[in-house]
């Protein structure tokens, strides 16, 4: 990864002050007053947010593709177990009730990263990759907001 893949998609999704962020606390470091970094590693089939509870407020969602094939990243804010979501075919059905949709990484290429900055009130969070079949293999992860 170079920095100038990151640009594009920070400054048109998430804005400079996040750039900061990661450039000063790397994957998975909470905190300063401008929002909480969530490093979310992507492969097949597995997502892992770090870490896994942070405080309310902005959070950015930084995304890493190490995986061979393309992934996304959704963010449902939703009180369901992350193995537990309805499924339609082969994919999680983001509209159903108990699940609210806050925000989506998508298409992320193998080697690629991509962030998005979404703010997050006390409550569960589940991170799902929702390609056909990713979040059935196992890319489903919680998050906690206390
Ligand atoms: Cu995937």
């Amino acid at each position: 990864m170079t920095p100038t893949q990151w640009m594009p998609r920070l400054l048109g999704g998430a804005g400079v002050t996040a750039l900061g962020l990661l450039a000063a606390c790397g994957s998975g470091g909470p905190t300063g007053t401008d929002g909480t970094v969530v490093g979310v590693t992507l492969s097949e089939f597995v997502l892992t947010p770090s870490p896994t509870s942070v405080p309310p407020g902005a959070v950015f969602f930084a995304a890493r593709n190490v995986g061979q094939g393309i992934h996304e990243v959704v963010v449902l804010q939703t009180d369901r177990v992350p193995d537990a979501l309805p499924v339609t075919g082969s994919q999680v059905d983001e509209t159903a009730s108990g699940i609210q949709r806050l925000g989506r990484i998508e298409n992320i290429q193998p080697g690629a990263s991509a962030g998005q900055r979404i703010d997050l009130g006390p409550g569960r969070y589940v991170l799902i990759c929702n390609i056909a079949g990713h979040y059935q293999q196992g890319m489903r992860a919680a998050l906690r907001v206390p």
